[in-house]
């Protein structure tokens, strides 16, 4: 609960944890240290995205590793940093990635939680100095802590998860996330080198006038997408599409607006990936009194069945999800 607690805006992320800790009354506080280890990760990543446009000439910067190694790509460099925070922590025993074909089974003997990761999303737009995210997922394991890693502990519906956020590397950088209890923005703060609560108990807005959609698409849609995007253009929406879901997520999140990336013909799961893309902000939304479907069902309901699985998504505000679920429904 928000209520009473001893927070205030300005709050750094570490104290905040702690602070949270009574709503876990009988935990351990590894979940707070495993929410600690991916804010120094995202550090890190932020420094790395910071000096992206550098990587060229980083030579003269002595930007190159120490082997002399040619800079790698931002996202390996990310999937990298993210790897090795949540290895080196020891409260994780499995991670899912985008980066990685399996899961990593970290043959950790005392870690209680998998977390499935999108280190970098926004792939188009990271040489570009566009805004770009990370996206987590955390779930408690269902088998014994210390057995081997089984399908059971990963293949669990977004609705089980016990944790979720991301990493907005924008204007600013933001760590958004929810534990079951509202959902809570800090801000870097580059000179000091932390997180400050600058958003504390997130509300979307019930409804809104932005849509978030990749027209180009069009030709492919189902009816009913065609349909609905007609309708925001009549009711003089404004188009807003960055291609970078934690941020076209992130604004309509605060400024009210729907995002859709649907199926299509030739995709008929659309694009994103349900374990380490929708999961988080379906449950980052709801958390926000906002809503997240694929069309015909709530995204933490499906239960997943291969690891790197494809998901339509609808998520935003939620009378206009609801609308747009009214126009995918007519069958012309
Ligand atoms: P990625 O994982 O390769 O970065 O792809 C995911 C990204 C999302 O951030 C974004 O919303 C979407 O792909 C944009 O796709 P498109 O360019 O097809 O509109
Ligand atoms: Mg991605």
């Amino acid at each position: 609960d928000q209520s009473g607690m001893a927070y205030s805006v300005g709050t750094t992320l570490d104290r905040f944890i702690k602070s949270k800790q009574s709503d876990f009354p009988f935990a351990s506080g590894e979940l707070s240290q495993l929410l600690r280890d991916i804010a120094l990760a995202a550090k890190i990543v932020n420094r790395e995205t910071n000096r992206a446009g550098l990587a060229n000439i980083g030579g003269a910067f002595g930007q190159t590793n120490v082997q002399g190694e040619e800079q790698q790509k931002l996202d390996v460099i990310a999937n990298i940093r993210f790897m090795r925070a949540l290895s080196k922590g020891g409260e994780v025993c499995a991670i899912v990635s985008e980066e990685e074909d399996s899961v990593i089974d970290l043959q950790n003997g005392s870690g209680k939680y998998v977390v499935a990761i999108d280190p970098l999303d926004g792939s188009s737009n990271i040489d570009v100095n566009i805004s770009i995210g990370t996206i987590f997922s955390i779930y408690r394991r269902k088998t014994p802590v210390g057995s081997p890693i089984q399908e059971e502990d990963i293949m669990q519906p977004g609705k089980e998860q016990v944790a979720a956020g991301y990493v907005l590397y924008g204007s600013s950088t933001m760590l958004v996330y929810t534990t079951g209890f509202g959902v809570n923005g800090f801000t870097y703060e580059n000179s000091l080198g932390e997180f400050f609560l600058s958003h504390p108990a997130i509300q979307a807005p019930k409804d809104g006038k932005i849509y978030s959609i990749n027209e180009g698409s069009e030709l492919e849609w189902a009816p009913g997408v065609k349909n609905y995007v007609d309708y925001c253009k009549r009711s003089q929406y404004s188009a807003r599409y960055i291609g970078s879901l934690v941020a076209d997520f992130h604004r309509n999140l605060l400024k009210g607006g729907i995002y859709a990336y649907p199926s299509t013909q030739k995709n008929p799961n659309g694009k994103l990936r349900l374990l380490y893309e929708a999961n988080a902000l379906a449950f980052i939304a709801e958390q926000a009194g906002a809503k997240a479907t694929n069309g015909t069902q709530r995204i933490l309901d499906i239960q997943p069945e291969t690891l790197h699985q494809r998901t339509p998504l609808w998520i935003g505000s939620e009378k206009m999800v609801n609308e747009a679920m009214g126009f995918l429904s007519k069958k012309r």
